[in-house]
């Protein structure tokens, strides 16, 4: 993560005083090497590697000005991605990532705050803020690195680990019933849910984008190997490795809460694709309403004298 420096600064000549900023039209856009860093620290093979890759497509494709790139992440190998990307972003709190993101999505409209983490920073330790965030539909895109395990911390069973799965925490198998994060999503509000595999760039890209453009909650699951603590978790979903990739079928019918739930309950490796997209309205414009609103009542006041009509009130 860093800062804009001064050289980073689009302005006309030295001075960026007395010269006016460069127009949209007339700036760059952001390319992929201006904004990668150096060393990705994640394992050789790691699917996360793949999602970094199109996070930075997605941002030269659609043209996000420097200043516009937020990412937002908890803990974890997968929360460690806004370290890669050189622009705004912070690295938060086991599970936090989304309280932070919605502070920030809240108070600037104009970002498209993009939250990238794993499934134990999703819903183990961040379980409720997942679930509150997706209920208040506020306008953000969340992607969680599933790999079904915790990665970081050397094998230890995640929600999303299967029954039998040995760990450090479940050295004979995991005996509890793993959530699924697609229903789980639905069930909690979010206002559009898609699935992908990082084997599959084309539809990573394409779900990212799709996801970006809805007004509200988007979330994402996307497969993520841990080639380290949990190689071959998703083979049956990777046709290269005698899996089966199969898309939602055409004629789903995504504003249908039910046909989202069966697709959802599928067996592995069910489908790819978006299960569930509606549109309600976002806390983002339902509080801007009541702020436009109590505005148009304190016309023509200053702020202190706001201030003292509340303490009046008071009195
Ligand atoms: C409050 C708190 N509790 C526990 C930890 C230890 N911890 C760090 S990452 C992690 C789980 C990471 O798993 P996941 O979110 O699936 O990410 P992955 O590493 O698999 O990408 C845990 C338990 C922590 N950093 N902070
Ligand atoms: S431990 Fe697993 S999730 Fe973490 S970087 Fe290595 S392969 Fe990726
Ligand atoms: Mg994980």
């Amino acid at each position: 993560m860093s800062s804009i420096a001064i050289k980073d600064v689009p302005a006309r000549g030295g001075n960026l005083t007395s010269v006016p900023p460069l127009t949209d039209s007339e700036r760059k856009p952001v390319t992929k090497k201006e904004i990668a860093a150096d060393h990705p620290t994640w394992c050789p093979g790691c699917g996360d590697f793949s999602v970094l890759a199109l996070y930075f497509k997605l941002i030269e494709k659609r043209k996000l000005w420097h200043e516009k790139i937020t990412t937002i992440a908890g803990i974890g190998c997968s929360s460690r991605f806004p370290y890669f990307v050189q622009a705004h972003g912070v690295h938060y709190i086991h599970g936090r990532a989304l309280p932070f993101a919605s502070g920030v999505s809240l108070s600037r409209p104009d970002l498209h705050v993009f939250v990238f983490g794993g499934d134990g920073d999703a819903f183990s330790i961040g379980g409720n803020h997942f679930n509150h965030t997706a209920r208040k539909n506020i306008k953000m895109t969340y992607v969680v690195m599933d790999n079904w395990v915790y990665g970081l911390t050397k094998k230890q069973t995640s929600p999303t680990s299967p029954p039998g799965f040995k760990s450090k925490t479940d050295t004979w198998g995991a005996v509890d019933q793993p959530i699924n994060p697609m229903k789980q999503a639905i069930a909690a509000g979010a206002t559009f849910v898609a699935r992908t595999t990082h084997t599959n760039p084309n539809h990573v890209l394409q779900m990212m984008e799709a996801a970006m453009d809805h007004d509200g909650f988007s979330f994402i699951e996307c497969l993520s190997e841990c080639v380290e603590f949990y190689p071959g978790a998703f083979d049956a979903s990777n046709p290269r490795k005698g899996g089966a990739f199969n898309l939602v079928p055409e004629n789903h019918d995504a504003t249908d809460e039910m046909a989202a739930y069966k697709l959802a309950d599928e067996p592995f490796p069910g489908k790819f694709g978006v299960f569930y997209n509606i549109n309600r309205p976002t806390k983002n414009r339902l509080e801007a309403d009541i702020n436009a609103k109590a505005q148009e009542k304190v016309k023509g006041l200053q702020p202190w004298q706001i201030l003292q009509q509340n303490f009046d009130r008071m009195k």
